[in-house]
């Protein structure tokens, strides 16, 4: 940069720092990001890769970028100077919430470590008005409202660029908006992110509740429209078509530009479907290229060389299939292609399970994924394990050589450079700051699991950022805790089977204890972040019972000081960069076999906290490499609930009846205490649920988790230097987790860029 960052942002702002305002800066600082992001746009050469996703959950982007560019100190530096606090500008970036949880974090980590690694890599997706709810809590309930973003000025900026989408009949102008998406001492890529003028956020009626019928105004309002309706489930497939159709003609546009005949497509684009959401890309493509005059089986061969395919999820109700009268009605240029590619499908195997229309007229988009696609990958060991050997066991026969595993990963940048300067600064001082692009270095560290200044300084490091997260609460939602609490976390998706309930279980179960007199090693704050899909009732139940019996401890004097529960409100990615440095215990503690890989256990990792989990997903790799002792592992085995499912021989009730402290429990919930704050119609439910059904074996588990969680909180009180060792090691064993690591996978594996 010519001249320094206190005369080109003077320069930008028109006028001295020190008299501009906040906001001015802040603009500021925008343009100047731009400027550097587009001095290092490379041209392409070679294969580019297009990763699709309905979802990119960015988070805020400025310190990031700051970071990226290398100007995050020079920055912070000259606001002090000039009478600012880049903290303070921080708060007015809007966050964008373009997703749900780990996938679209993923997404996000992914483009991060392509531009950081210099791979031509951009994303396609849409841009939501509104993205997902707000959460809001409200007589001890999730209510959910409009969360808007988009401002004048921001990071997407609008081009000239739109392609003609026809949904229906009609035919639609998809505008392309570009996001710059930078490297840590990389190079700089794009997200590109699709939307319709005439959306208008005045068809939104009350909450997230809109007008379903008027698809221009509502179309890309918000992620994951309410689809407990037809309206709602059509509108889904609205957008899933909007983005893959003008995404497929931004590739086509693309490649041609650069000198593709198309006939070597796979030559110049690699395009990743994220998840199901985006699989109509593989018959829109063939509709194009056919348009474009190549024939069908060329067509076929063309796509299926140039997308590949990651599932994320083993859950039945996430493996999207879609009616096929609703694909007819929404997207009826797609539904001779698709016809086609069943009967080809069923040419390849007699076994029906592996078609894509099924006999109920259901079309079955992962099916259509593996069988035009040449690589289709899980997103942990275990997990595509599973796939191969039982959910897509009959796949896995037609084409071994297609699966492959890709274990998930996180940036670094983001989730220990931005969220934890403390820490970051600590590691530097001890191995030097290789670490930030060769995570592997952070083995360096291990030959300090046992020096005690270094163990000490890392606790000091962790009471630090819990004094900041508890005066974050208390401002934030005027909750007050105590820093010298062992702090447990449990932050993703509000899901049965990730069991949040089995928390809530343990901790009634420390209410009765803590009356009785049998106090704990050391006082507990448990806290959540979750939002519950709006149809979602069971886990609302969940949501509505943990904050009720929040307020039950608060008003028991003798339990409080023992125990407190902290439901962050509106969980996202700022929130999560404020916990995840503060935590002691991470609780993973999803039902073995069902949670495809979690990345949230990493990150907390990197951070120094010790993992409370079950054999799933990436906790098996991660207990792998820290070690038995430096991870608490309770539970059944991945094994052992595949065949408690097969065998379908559980019965809840028996467990419930077997064991008393497990009845006190889950009886509590409908006792008189709760019934006092709470609402009987929910806490009823629930407890009938946990007693009756428990679809995610629950019960079983929770003895283990009470012995174990136990261990861990007398292993932090009595042993703290112990504690902290474990710590060292964690955030030692973690450079595998870096999504550096995971996308120079990809690359070397399936896409093959540059
Ligand atoms: C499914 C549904 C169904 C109900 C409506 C909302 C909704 C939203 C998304 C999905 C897809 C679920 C797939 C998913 O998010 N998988 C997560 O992917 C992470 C990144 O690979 C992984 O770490 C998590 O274990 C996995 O649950």
């Amino acid at each position: 940069m010519n001249g320094s960052v206190s005369e080109k942002l003077t320069q930008l702002c028109g006028k001295p720092l020190e008299r501009a305002t906040d906001r001015e800066v802040y603009l500021a600082l925008l343009r100047l990001v731009e400027e550097l992001a587009g001095q290092r746009v490379e041209p392409v050469r070679g294969r580019k890769l297009y990763y699709i996703s309905a979802e990119f959950l960015m988070g805020k982007l400025l310190s990031n970028n700051l970071i990226n560019l290398g100007l995050y100190d020079q920055v912070r530096d000259c606001l002090e100077r000039t009478g600012h606090r880049l903290s303070d500008i921080e708060e007015l970036e809007p966050e964008p919430s373009l997703g749900n949880g780990g996938l679209g974090r993923l997404a996000a980590c992914f483009l991060d470590s392509l531009a950081t690694l210099n791979l031509p890599g951009d994303g396609i997706g849409l841009r939501y008005h509104c993205g997902l709810f707000r959460q809001k809590f409200a007589d001890g309930r999730q209510t959910e409202l409009p969360d808007p973003w988009l401002t004048d000025e921001g990071w997407a900026k609008r081009t000239d660029t739109v392609y003609p989408v026809e949904l229906a009949g009609t035919v639609y102008q998809a505008r392309l908006y570009r996001l710059a998406v930078t490297g840590y001492n990389g190079g700089t890529n794009q997200l590109n992110l699709f939307d319709l003028d005439t959306v208008d956020e005045s068809v939104i009626t009350g909450g997230i509740a809109m007008d379903k019928t008027c698809v221009d105004k509502n179309l890309t309002l918000f992620l994951y429209p309410d689809d407990s309706d037809e309206a709602g489930r059509l509108l889904r497939i609205y957008q899933q078509y909007l983005m893959v159709s003008a995404g497929a003609q931004l590739i086509l546009a693309e490649c041609e530009a650069r000198g593709c005949t198309l006939h070597d497509l796979p030559d110049y684009a690699a395009i990743q479907i994220n998840d199901t959401h985006p699989s109509m890309v593989i018959p829109e493509l063939i509709r194009l290229l056919e348009q474009r005059g190549i024939g069908f089986d060329e067509a076929v061969d063309i796509v299926t060389r140039t997308c590949a395919y990651t599932n994320h999820t083993i859950l039945a109700e996430a493996l999207e299939t879609w009616p096929r009268t609703y694909l007819e009605q929404v997207v009826p240029q797609l539904m001779p292609i698709i016809q086609q590619l069943d009967a080809l499908a069923r040419t390849r195997s007699d076994d029906g399970t592996t078609a894509i229309i099924d006999d109920r007229g259901g079309v079955h988009m992962a099916h259509m994924d593996i069988h035009f696609t040449h690589s289709t990958n899980g997103v942990a060991a275990l997990h595509t394990e599973i796939l191969k050997s039982s959910e897509l066991a009959n796949f896995y026969k037609l084409y071994p050589e297609k699966f492959n595993n890709k274990t998930n990963g996180i940036t670094f940048r983001r989730w220990l450079l931005a969220c934890n300067p403390r820490l970051t600064g600590e590691i530097e001082s001890l191995i030097g700051p290789g670490f930030k692009q060769g995570a592997g270095q952070l083995e360096g560290l291990l030959p300090l699991a046992r020096d005690r200044a270094v163990l000490e300084r890392l606790g000091g490091i962790k009471r630090a950022n819990k004094e900041d997260l508890a005066r974050w609460l208390e401002e934030k939602q005027g909750a007050r805790v105590d820093p010298a609490a062992m702090f447990s976390i449990q932050s993703k998706r509000l899901h049965a089977y990730k069991r949040q309930q089995l928390n809530l279980l343990y901790l009634i179960h420390q209410y009765f204890e803590i009356q009785a007199g049998h106090m704990p090693p050391v006082p507990l704050v448990s806290i959540f972040g979750a939002k519950a899909a709006p149809a979602y009732t069971i886990a609302k139940d969940i949501i509505h019972a943990l904050l009720t019996l929040s307020a039950v401890i608060d008003e028991t004097p003798e339990v409080r000081q023992w125990l407190q529960i902290v439901f962050v409100e509106n969980y996202n990615v700022t929130a999560a960069e404020k916990m995840i440095p503060a935590c002691d215990l991470s609780e993973q503690i999803s039902l073995a076999s069902k949670e495809a890989s979690g990345t949230g256990n990493m990150k907390f990792m990197l951070n120094g906290a010790v993992t409370l989990g079950t054999m799933d997903g990436a906790n098996v790799e991660i207990a792998q490499r820290v070690g038995e002792e430096n991870i608490y592992i309770f539970g059944q085995s991945s094994g052992q609930v595949i065949h408690r499912y097969d065998a379908g021989d559980y019965r809840a009730r028996e467990w419930y009846d077997a064991d008393p402290n497990l009845r006190r429990a889950i009886d509590f919930l409908t006792g008189p205490e709760m019934l006092a704050r709470g609402s009987a119609e929910s806490l009823g439910r629930l407890r009938d649920d946990l007693m009756n059904s428990d679809w995610f074996q629950t019960l079983p588990d929770f003895n283990a988790y009470l012995v174990r969680k136990g261990q861990a909180l007398a292993d932090y009180a009595h042993d703290p230097l112990g504690w902290q060792s474990k710590c060292l090691t964690n955030i030692a064993k973690a450079g595998y987790f870096s999504s550096d690591r995971t996308i120079a996978e990809y690359d070397r594996d399936i896409w093959h860029l540059g």
